[in-house]
């Protein structure tokens, strides 16, 4: 039989004891080991004591990114530095440097949490996984290789972009998996149909994440490379890394690790939780992380959880895919739009691709105008751009409440990036 990396937990209420016990822990650990953690219970009024039911939690004071950078160069660490056997960092698109520490433990921690992901998304240890992800400082591509590692498939460690050496390993190597973040999916899709190699290569999965992605993206991806199946797989440095959850099988959602850490959905503004199946931020606390715990961090991640039981009959709870980040967010005209609704509307009209821009700029009239290039879908005339870009305009009109002028683009005229995409352009 092969190892599994499932909980053993085989209840709701078991498994909120186990979150129970750990958020204790978690409490006393940082109150005893982190001056930070320490200062912000005190002025909260807040300790272990007090924490006596999940709802407990509620209690607790939020942390946020900006704790983190205050913290620079090792914030939030609760144990002795000579218990960091590791750092790694996001870039973060102001100031410092998030820097995240893990002890030994934190590390074993995250593969066996990875190699969950790989346990749920089917995978045998006969599997060769391809990853082609950022190494370094960067949380993911040490992430999906030990998550292999540990699982007991072959790690295939190539990292982003290098379309010449993922082609030929792939072909080579006969690699089932691959694992990219979702442009560099798009970007390896291309490729394959490009050079003609879909009858050479014996993908069978992917798994991505590091971004949101469509549904028109996924299609093609999956209509280029003729894979069984695709896996969106969430994650952030702070929680350890890529991995903290995969959407399963049955594709109604994202399992999440609640045995390793709780979420709470809250409204981002009252700052209260919300029910299940009501969008809002994510917030994360951890069960057993060392070096670096979170309590009440604050994602600003945006998604919900997904009430009931899941058809694939994992016990784990769910959330949805993100939706987006509320840093994405952008105003024009009054009207607060995220990225995701533009994704979701040129998801719905098959003649275009899934890349697009956005661009905001202010007029010399001091009014804000929304311009959109979209690429047409692949094989598609130009004769119909017009007609084309004004159904769309028209779907944003009716659906956003604000009009954009669209531009349709040729196929593959937009840029693809290996790594994550920047699609607003807010030049205001
Ligand atoms: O992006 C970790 C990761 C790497 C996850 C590879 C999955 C695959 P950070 O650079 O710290 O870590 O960025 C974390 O990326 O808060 C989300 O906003 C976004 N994000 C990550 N995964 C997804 C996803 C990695 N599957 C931030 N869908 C998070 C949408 C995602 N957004």
């Amino acid at each position: 039989m092969i190892k599994t990396f499932m909980p053993s937990i085989k209840s709701a209420e078991e498994l909120i004891q186990l979150q129970l016990n750990g958020l204790r822990w978690t409490v006393k650990h940082a109150f005893a080991g982190s001056p930070f953690y320490q200062k912000k219970m005190k002025e909260a009024g807040v300790q272990q004591q007090d924490i006596n039911c999940i709802e407990d939690i509620q209690k607790l004071p939020f942390t946020t990114a900006e704790d983190l950078r205050e913290g620079y160069p090792f914030p939030l660490l609760s144990v002795p530095i000579e218990q960091v056997v590791r750092i790694h960092a996001s870039s973060g698109t102001t100031g410092k440097r998030k820097v995240l520490c893990y002890t030994e433990k934190d590390l074993r921690d995250w593969s066996d949490m990875f190699a969950r992901c790989y346990e749920m998304a089917g995978l045998t240890p006969a599997d060769r996984v391809q990853v082609a992800v950022g190494y370094g400082l960067w949380t993911a591509g040490v992430g999906f290789q030990m998550g292999a590692e540990r699982f007991g498939a072959m790690a295939v460690p190539v990292g982003p972009g290098n379309l010449d050496m993922h082609c030929e390993l792939m072909v080579d190597l006969q690699t089932t998996v691959f694992c990219c973040t979702a442009s560099m999916g798009l970007l390896m899709a291309e490729e394959i149909k490009r050079r003609g190699l879909r009858e050479k290569i014996s993908l069978r999965k992917m798994i991505f994440g590091a971004e949101r992605h469509s549904q028109a993206m996924r299609r093609n991806i999956e209509g280029y490379l003729g894979v069984e199946d695709t896996f969106d797989i969430p994650g952030l440095t702070e929680l350890y890394g890529p991995g903290t959850g995969l959407e399963c099988p049955a594709h109604e959602g994202i399992h999440y690790w609640a045995d390793y850490y709780i979420l709470e959905i809250i409204d981002p503004h009252t700052l209260k939780p919300l029910p299940p199946g009501e969008e809002g931020e994510m917030v994360v606390t951890t069960l057993r992380k060392e070096a670096a715990p979170l309590i009440r961090y604050r994602t600003r991640d945006l998604t919900k959880v997904i009430p009931g039981r899941c058809s694939c009959g994992n016990i784990l709870p769910r959330h949805d895919k993100i939706l987006g980040r509320s840093d994405d967010m952008f105003i024009i005209r009054g009207v607060n739009i995220y990225p995701g609704q533009i994704d979701h509307i040129l998801s719905q009209v098959p003649q275009v691709g899934s890349e697009f821009q956005v661009f905001l700029k202010r007029k010399p009239d001091g009014k804000d105008y929304m311009a959109i290039k979209a690429e047409r879908a692949e094989g598609g005339g130009r004769k119909r751009d017009k007609a084309l870009a004004a159904h769309l305009e028209n779907l944003i009109n009716r659906q956003l409440l604000v009009s954009g002028k669209v531009e349709i683009v040729d196929f593959q005229s937009l840029p693809r990036t290996e790594r994550k995409s920047k699609r607003v352009f807010d030049e205001r």
